[in-house]
């Protein structure tokens, strides 16, 4: 299968290839680092004073385990600048994502992480093959998400012609990518399903472009689906995983072999954990994915839970890398839903109902599939009262409704009024997503 596979390129290959102590001591010392910065910070000070946590206290990188775990809600409540450790003049960037509720969840970069952000996504690139000749059309959000600016400044990096054309508008995507001759592309692997289709409609089909590559990330694919786009599009697609918390983009990727993610040890340590017992699971065993950042001075994260699942390979790779690979992500341990890529979680959207006046008492998310994109519908009963009211004074709710929810969570949902009584009642626990996207 790879017999075509004739270079390994590496960005570092002294690095890349480093020996298991050689990372290990790196590992440490970072993590020593890691530690006297968080200590700066108001959140960790007061989560390990009491513990005696000193950089001191960590002698080997076992010792990682007796450090408390960080969580997405430890980031709500450190919100704005709990996890700051350095004086704000310092920071260059933020960046944010998704929170659970109505506050997002924030990084902050200073310039000397910001250049490690965009090194280690310039690793990725290259290890994903790309090349400085090579022209990349970044169709992932720029602002905020990371996928836009971070994914961007690495491949600025490497010396890639960039066009920061952003997501949307996919007749003007197609005509730059034919413009431009476009090689590698950045997109959810949905948009790359929906940009196949539109190839189609628009009577060109894919010898009119040079495109060679799609880097894609931000949301669950599976194995399938990868080769689904790499035959219709004739292209090699490479999974890469990253999370706002982690700096975005960079953290994993493939390498040409592409079974697996490589995750940059000397830049992340990863931990598989059993989310229940909070102890690692065997290696190999699929479980939660615990990451702490060393590259990062502004904000730090120790033993952050990622809430994605996956496993270690724990073969070695035939690229030579010796960072560990993980497996393609099989899902999350808790209720948050990727809808295009953008992550959402079902508390926010409740919070813009029960903050409504006329909104009823149940409520249904449905998340289905339009094409090969997401589509999101918020089912909401109202009040009999409003039932009452004119068509002109229902209609403004809901796009009251739509207006809210859409300013929250970035997507705009279709909102559909129920009368009051007309939502299923669940036995127990409220049962109030429906995810009836097919699994690819
Ligand atoms: O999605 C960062 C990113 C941008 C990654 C571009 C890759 C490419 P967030 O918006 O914070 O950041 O969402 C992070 O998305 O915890 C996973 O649940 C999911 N996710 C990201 N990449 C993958 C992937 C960016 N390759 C959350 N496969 C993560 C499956 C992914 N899920």
């Amino acid at each position: 299968m790879h017999g075509e596979i004739t270079e390994i390129p590496f960005l570092d290959r002294k690095t890349e290839t480093a020996p298991r102590e050689e990372l290990t001591r790196i590992q440490l010392a970072g993590l020593r680092e890691q530690v006297a910065s968080a200590l700066r910070t108001d959140f960790y000070r007061k989560k390990y004073g009491p513990l005696g946590i000193t950089p001191d206290s960590i002698r080997t990188l076992d010792d990682l385990r007796r450090l408390p775990f960080t969580t997405k809600n430890d980031l709500r409540e450190a919100y704005p600048f709990g996890l700051l450790a350095v004086p704000k003049s310092d920071v260059v960037r933020m960046h944010a994502s998704s929170g659970t509720t109505g506050s997002p969840t924030v990084i902050y970069l200073t310039q000397k992480d910001l250049d490690a952000a965009a090194d280690t996504m310039a690793r990725s690139l290259v290890a994903a093959g790309c090349t400085r000749d090579d022209v990349l059309q970044n169709m992932m959000t720029y602002g905020l998400f990371t996928g836009g600016l971070v994914l961007h400044y690495g491949a600025e990096r490497l010396g890639m012609m960039v066009i920061p054309i952003s997501s949307g508008n996919t007749i003007r995507q197609l005509k730059f990518m034919r413009d431009f001759g476009t090689t590698v592309v950045h997109a959810t692997p949905s948009y790359l399903l929906h940009l196949h289709a539109a190839m189609l409609e628009s009577g060109e089909g894919r010898s009119a472009y040079r495109l060679r590559k799609a880097i894609a990330g931000a949301e669950p694919h599976s194995e399938e689906l990868r080769r689904k786009i790499e035959d219709t599009l004739g292209i090699e697609v490479y999974n890469n995983y990253g999370m706002s918390e982690m700096n975005g983009p960079g953290p994993a990727i493939e390498c040409v072999f592409r079974q697996g993610m490589h995750i940059w040890e000397d830049r992340y340590i990863p931990e598989i954990i059993d989310p229940d017992t909070l102890e690692p699971v065997p290696e190999g065993e699929t479980g939660e994915l615990v990451l702490t950042i060393l590259c990062r001075s502004a904000m730090p994260l120790i033993r952050y839970r990622t809430r994605d699942l996956t496993r270690f390979l724990p073969e070695p790779c035939p690229c030579g890398r010796t960072h560990r690979r993980i497996a393609r992500l099989t899902g999350r341990t808790d209720d948050m839903l990727i809808i295009n890529g953008v992550n959402v979680f079902p508390s926010q959207i409740e919070e813009v109902l029960l903050r409504m006046k006329g909104v009823g008492a149940n409520y249904l998310i449905v998340v289905d599939k339009n094409g090969s994109l997401d589509k999101l519908t918020v089912q909401v009963e109202i009040t009999a009262e409003a039932f009452a009211d004119d068509s002109r004074a229902i209609n403004a709710l809901r796009e009251r409704l739509r207006s809210e929810i859409s300013a929250l969570i970035t997507i705009s949902p279709a909102v559909e009024i129920k009368e009051p009584g007309s939502l299923p009642v669940s036995e127990g626990k409220a049962k109030r997503v429906e995810d009836r996207r097919p699994p690819e």
